[in-house]
């Protein structure tokens, strides 16, 4: 039986100021959802967003409020193994929210699966692969500095894929400094850049037509998500690959860009989709339609992105690789043990449910008073 959902805000430092068209992040509010069920198993998910109202439709606050207040109640007293009966009822009362329908139900799943005894990925159709390629986004703001940084992470053997965020300076401006990056750091390493929907189409012709003759490899959610028909012309009109992002808020969305041909790669997240089971949906969409898959992050810390890395390693197609560095780009780590980086890939864990473990002090540090 499903006993207890708390909701716990977080706040962890960055690194350094992490630059995207639509905030500047200085810290970041991990969202965190622990589910306690009466057989005495526990089960953890993560909602966490970007920038407050800046990027998504849901806050850090107002996930906390609507679990607490409104999801909450629906699934208190059901049984805690009856997971698709628990977000099926959750998915017909509650409209939108879907990152905290994420949180509820990876931690309902990471509670069965701990429950079986199995990693959370045998439970989401069962992982293909046991480790997953990392890109590593590139967001100082400092050209000389992102290319310091670039050339730390390959010497460490971290990351040799690159996502550069671009779209708050001028077009021109933003060329030059994706160029001046891709050309520091050679063939070998694959360059990409994320607009996060900042350029209007006539921006988007301009922009990728210099960077695609530059070797850039992929463009990210150039244009406005509702945009559908830009996206379209976009992707007939370059060779490069067009991504979407900001686009796809689960299977729906995901049918009709495929139906219209406006992506030729989805970035798959999990808090987006709303949730592990709508996001292999997602994925479902885009391998019939032939678009390639990409493993998107929301910066989450370890527990969204073990859960995302054992929903990415069940995908045959993971062409675009993903960018799962999340827990990397934070001062501070809620893990007990650390996920693990080597070799440019993220290691999927293989212990029962998540494979993780919280470190109940450290978050009790962290927790927002
Ligand atoms: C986004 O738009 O993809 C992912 C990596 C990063 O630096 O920001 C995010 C969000
Ligand atoms: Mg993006």
């Amino acid at each position: 039986m499903i006993q207890n959902i708390e909701v716990i805000l977080a706040e962890v430092p960055t690194i350094r100021p992490h630059k995207l068209s639509v905030a500047t992040m200085n810290t970041q509010t991990l969202v965190l959802v622990r589910v306690t069920c009466a057989d005495g198993i526990e089960g953890w998910g993560e909602a966490t967003t970007i920038g407050g109202l800046n990027y998504g439709e849901e806050s850090p606050d107002s996930i906390k409020v609507n679990i607490d207040t409104h999801i909450a109640p629906l699934l208190i007293g059901m049984e805690a193994s009856e997971v698709a009966k628990a977000m099926a009822k959750v998915r017909k009362i509650i409209q939108g929210n879907r990152f905290a329908k994420c949180a509820i139900e990876t931690a309902l799943l990471d509670a069965q699966a701990r429950r079986l005894g199995i990693p959370l990925s045998e439970l989401l159709g069962g992982r293909v692969r046991d480790a997953l390629p990392v890109a590593w986004t590139l967001a100082s703001g400092d050209t000389a500095k992102d290319i310091a940084e670039a050339e730390l992470m390959l010497e460490k053997r971290r990351h040799r894929i690159f996502k550069l965020k671009i779209g708050a300076r001028p077009v021109a401006d933003d060329v030059k400094h994706v160029l001046a990056i891709k050309k520091a750091l050679g063939d070998a390493v694959s360059v990409r850049v994320d607009v996060n929907q900042a350029w209007s189409e006539l921006e988007a012709v301009q922009g990728i037509a210099a960077l695609e003759a530059g070797g850039v490899d992929l463009i990210e959610q150039p244009v406005r998500a509702e945009n559908t028909a830009a996206m379209a012309r976009l992707a007939q009109r370059y060779a490069v690959s067009i991504m979407a992002d900001e686009a796809l808020h689960g299977p729906q969305d995901a049918l009709a860009f495929a139906n219209a041909s406006a992506a030729d790669v989805f970035a798959v997240k999990i808090t987006q989709s709303g949730g592990l089971i709508p996001a292999t949906q997602v994925a479902t969409v885009a391998q019939l339609s032939g678009v390639s898959l990409y493993g998107g992050t929301m910066l989450e810390g370890g527990v969204g992105t073990a859960a995302s890395a054992h929903l990415f390693s069940t995908f045959t197609d993971l062409s675009a690789g993903t960018e799962l560095f999340g827990p990397l780009l934070l001062t501070e780590e809620v893990l007990r043990t650390p996920l693990v980086y080597k070799d440019f890939m993220l290691q999927v864990p293989t212990g029962p449910g998540l494979g993780v473990d919280i470190d109940m002090e450290k978050l009790a540090y962290l927790r927002r008073k």
